[in-house]
């Protein structure tokens, strides 16, 4: 009995700094930096959904200026958990990957946030670099099916 919880402990520690590793182990972010709470935020409500065979936030674009922050207001109205994951392209296919290892891997980093149907959740993000950035949902199936949008820093 020891032996198995023991070794379901070192499994889950051992999955743990694997998701650490290769999903959050640098503390710089491509699309920017964790945003300020006390500074001001333009605020961007987006709604994630599900429709007809697609998955979808809206709105899927979203313009800034850099240094500009902005709170998200999340809202997941659909009947699935979803996620939000703002990175560069690369780097969100590169966790979709690991995403279709462990498709459980909950999020709540400062770039990223799971949601369960029905949950709104905030993220004060400050984008502090220039250039085109995505926000995807990483569950397998997900970003193929359309849930993914794009941010242009100026
Ligand atoms: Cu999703």
């Amino acid at each position: 009995m020891r032996t198995i919880l023991k070794g379901a402990l070192a499994g889950l520690l051992a999955f743990g700094f694997a998701h650490a590793a290769l999903a959050h182990g640098s503390k710089t972010y491509s699309a920017g930096e964790p945003g300020n709470p006390k500074q001001k935020a333009r605020i961007v409500e987006i709604t994630m959904n599900e429709g007809d065979g697609t998955m979808s936030y809206a709105p899927d674009k979203l313009d800034v200026k850099r240094g500009e922050q902005i709170k998200f207001v999340l809202k997941n109205a659909g009947a699935l958990k979803h996620e939000f994951m703002l990175a560069t392209v690369k780097e969100n296919a590169e966790h979709g990957k690991v995403m279709e290892k462990f498709p459980n891997m909950e999020h709540d980093d400062p770039n990223g946030k799971s949601l369960e149907p029905g949950q709104n959740v905030q993220m004060i993000w400050k984008f502090s670099k220039r250039g085109t950035f995505e926000f995807a949902c990483l569950i397998p199936g997900h970003h193929q099916a359309g849930m993914h949008g794009t941010v242009v820093v100026k």
